[in-house]
């Protein structure tokens, strides 16, 4: 086995969003099998890349996996994002990602959203998951929270 880091960002700006929070990272520390190793503190941010009087909270959170050595990068990703996602629809968020004429994404306020930003050195690149996440770099709300718990 070996140890992979997993990072994701968490994002609620809808209903009890420190409970949506809260939340979801009990439900990830069920379904990675294992308590996160760090997460940081919630910070309060503008949304970024769509209109709404709807402010988030925003956490960043670390978890270490135990993974069989010469596991399958993109498998492993892809479960790890189901993961997310039906954490995602457990805490009611209805709909998948939307696109404009143009195909830019369109964002909506949401319950949670779970990103992965970082899993292990991995570079996946498949249609349901990039990783590192594109846009991380370009994002405070992502990365001031994870400069808490980046080693
Ligand atoms: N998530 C988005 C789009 N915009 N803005 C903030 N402040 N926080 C988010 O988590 C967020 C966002 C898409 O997932
Ligand atoms: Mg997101
Ligand atoms: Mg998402």
């Amino acid at each position: 086995m070996e140890k992979v880091s997993l990072y994701l960002s968490l994002g609620s700006n809808q209903g009890d969003r420190e409970w949506n929070i809260e939340t979801a990272l009990s439900l990830l520390n069920i379904e990675l099998k294992t308590p996160y190793k760090a997460v940081s503190s919630i910070h309060e941010t503008e949304p970024w890349g769509f209109d709404s009087a709807a402010k988030f909270l925003n956490v960043a959170v670390l978890y270490e996996l135990e993974l069989p050595k010469g596991y399958n990068p993109e498998a492993e990703g892809l479960i790890i994002l189901e993961t997310c996602k039906e954490i995602e629809r457990k805490l009611g968020r209805s709909s998948g990602p939307e696109y404009d004429k143009r195909g830019e994404r369109v964002y909506h306020d949401r319950p949670i959203d779970i990103d992965i930003l970082l899993f292990g050195d991995n570079i996946i690149d498949c249609e349901e998951l990039t990783v590192p996440h594109k846009l991380m770099y370009e994002r405070d709300f992502v990365m001031k929270p994870l400069s808490e718990i980046k080693l």
